[in-house]
């Protein structure tokens, strides 16, 4: 048997990994591969394994730790995908505040699995929202000095580093992001992509299709530093149901829940790293955004449905106090709620700060 191809795609929370690998497997999928996806958070209830399976994707989940601490699970859930059918590709997201991935995941799936998998080049993606103020050293870059660690660890283990969203940046704001990354990341090839409109996607693709030798770049990580810069930020996992007598605006629910967050952050200056909700009801599903503190919220994926019942899912991970976050989500949850008359019905919150780091397995010594 041909091992699996593993493609993993890097990048900080809210970068645009879940959209561009829905790209990715659609992509391949209309060239007749297998496509199968392995989604990763420190805990259970994943907007993104909710959005990935909605658009019918084969989704697996690691939940519980990162696939660095977690490597076991992240083989077993490519075992576990094979069950129903074998993919030719394996798309995985590793958690957007993971890094040291290389060592930790690339290389032992090339040294210690090489007849079961078959390892992409590892391509990063930009946030340019966040990534330009912590590229340029700004005092107050949104998050600590050790987030902004991780942010830069994570571009200088790439093999290539992907700057996201340009359809949102002018030539002039694209051009001054590629500058300053190919002076600080001056051996790293530097693309252009739009995961929402496709601009530069097929260079994407055609990047990750090589053969050769990757997952080289040596890289020295402070775990204390790492650690430090993961437990800045608060995390939670909300499911919940909403009920309501008449019909609302699925849609409409889902931006005020994101909106009404967002204020009530910003009133206590909590950068956030990223927000998501999405409703499930009846066939339809709807995911709303919010990427940044200075950014606007929005509705990734539309539902453009009028509904009764839905499942929610609220995941948030924001610079402040896992508690603060639980009493905020609730907060806007209900309000937004009880302005169209429904109630809100919580199954499940997690919220804590990411511990510290172990991997299962460290490897330094590039492949062969
Ligand atoms: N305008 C624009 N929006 C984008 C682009 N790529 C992603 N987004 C939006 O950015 C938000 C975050 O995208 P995701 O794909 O969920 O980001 P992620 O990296 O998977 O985030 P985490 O899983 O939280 O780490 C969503 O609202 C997307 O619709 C892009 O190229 N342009
Ligand atoms: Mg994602």
């Amino acid at each position: 048997m041909n091992p699996i191809r593993f493609i993993m795609l890097g990048g900080f929370l809210g970068a645009g990994k879940t959209t561009t690998i829905a790209r990715l497997a659609r992509h391949y999928q209309s060239q007749g591969q297998k496509v199968g996806i392995v989604t990763n958070d420190q805990a259970t209830d994943l907007v993104d394994t909710n959005s990935l399976r909605a658009q019918g994707f084969n989704v697996g989940e690691v939940p519980g730790a990162c696939f660095c601490c977690n490597f076991n699970k992240l083989t077993e859930t490519v075992g576990q995908l094979e069950k129903s059918a074998r993919p030719d590709i394996v798309l995985g997201e590793p958690v957007g505040s993971c890094t040291d991935l290389v060592a930790t995941v690339i290389r032992p799936l090339q040294q210690l699995f090489s007849t079961q998998f078959d390892v992409a080049p590892y391509a990063v993606l930009l946030k340019p929202s966040h990534g330009s103020r912590i590229l340029r050293g700004e005092a107050k870059g949104g998050f600590s000095p050790q987030a902004a660690y991780i942010f830069k660890k994570q571009l200088e283990e790439a093999d290539l580093i992907v700057i996201n969203r340009i359809d949102e940046l002018s030539a002039a704001d694209s051009d001054a992001l590629e500058k300053l990354l190919r002076s600080q990341y001056p051996d790293t090839p530097v693309l252009r992509m739009s995961a929402k409109t496709g601009a530069g996607f097929d260079a994407l693709v055609e990047f990750i299709d090589q053969r050769g030798r990757f997952g080289q770049r040596l890289m020295d990580v402070d775990y204390d530093i790492y650690a430090i810069g993961e437990a800045e930020l608060g995390w939670l996992n909300s499911s919940l149901t909403v009920t309501a007598l008449t019909p609302f605006n699925l849609d409409d629910l889902l931006l005020d829940i994101i909106s009404r967050l967002q204020k009530s952050l910003a009133e206590i200056d909590a950068e956030t790293a990223h927000l998501k909700a999405i409703g499930i009801a009846d066939g339809l599903y709807g995911v709303a955004n919010l990427i940044s503190s200075f950014s606007a919220p929005e509705l990734s994926l539309p539902s453009k449905g009028q509904v009764r019942d839905a499942e929610l899912v609220v995941n948030a991970r924001v610079a402040t106090a896992p508690e603060t976050l639980t009493d905020y989500v609730e907060q806007a949850v209900h309000a937004a709620c009880q302005a169209r008359g429904a109630t809100a019905k919580f199954q499940q919150t997690q919220s804590f700060r990411p511990g510290r780091p172990v991997p299962t397995h460290r490897i330094l010594q590039p492949t062969a």
